[in-house]
């Protein structure tokens, strides 16, 4: 039996990087696909700690908050850091990748039609934030000389950026070789080849 369980929508959504993180790390993952029928009754809506999706099981432990997962995960599987400074600075970075990714959610959910342009056009802003720690640090991850929950993150953030734009990352060479070399570990290059991984839509809407 899969030791972990995910119960989420048929959508890449905010389980991308938990997916990618489990993957490289030679972990099982049980899913229950919930679809929206079955969402809209709200049995399952009423038990879920703050109504919402994806819920996290890992034995007797129920986790909600898709962040909260990666830190679990990154506990267990060694990518939270080497030490407790190694691991705020991973919590700085996470919360920067979580910035970025609730400004897109707002774009995708709430002004695709009109906000888009802008986005992009703000998008360097952000993805130089990144860049900079990145070319600051040499080793190809954001922080120390391991892979953390926080790149997995960046990671499946930056895919459904360059989806978004694919030309986002064209002025940001440390970025896309972060791209570049953690699609290349040969784990996560399975998951992105995987059939079930790739027909999963980006967002609810159809947005992308
Ligand atoms: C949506 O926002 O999929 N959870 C979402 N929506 C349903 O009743 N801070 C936490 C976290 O990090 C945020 C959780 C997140 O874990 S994720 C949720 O539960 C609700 O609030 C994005 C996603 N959206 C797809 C969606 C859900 C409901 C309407 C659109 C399923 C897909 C389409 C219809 C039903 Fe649909």
């Amino acid at each position: 039996m899969a030791p972990y369980t995910l119960t989420y929508f048929a959508v890449k959504g905010r389980c991308g990087a938990l997916k990618i993180m489990l993957a490289d790390k030679d972990q099982q993952l049980k899913e229950n696909l919930v679809t929206f029928e079955e969402w809209m009754k709200g049995d399952l809506k009423s038990t879920c700690v703050f109504g919402q999706l994806p819920k996290f099981e890992d034995g007797d432990l129920v986790l909600f908050q898709s962040n909260a997962m990666l830190r679990h995960l990154g506990r267990k599987h060694a990518a939270y850091g080497k030490n407790d400074c190694e691991a705020s600075l991973i919590d700085v970075m996470n919360d920067g990748v979580e910035d970025l990714r609730l400004k897109y959610i707002k774009l995708i959910y709430q002004e695709y039609e009109t906000g888009k342009e802008a986005f992009i056009k703000d998008l360097s802003n952000h993805l130089k934030c990144f860049e900079n720690v990145l070319a600051k640090n040499k080793t190809g991850f954001l922080v120390g000389d391991q892979i953390s929950f926080a790149d997995y993150n960046l990671f499946d953030l930056l895919l459904n950026l360059k989806v978004l734009s694919p030309s986002c990352l064209d002025s940001f060479p440390s970025l896309k070789s972060f791209v570049d070399k953690i699609s290349a570990r040969p784990k996560v290059k399975a998951l992105l080849e995987c059939e079930n991984f790739k027909k999963l839509p980006i967002n609810g809407n159809g947005k992308q």
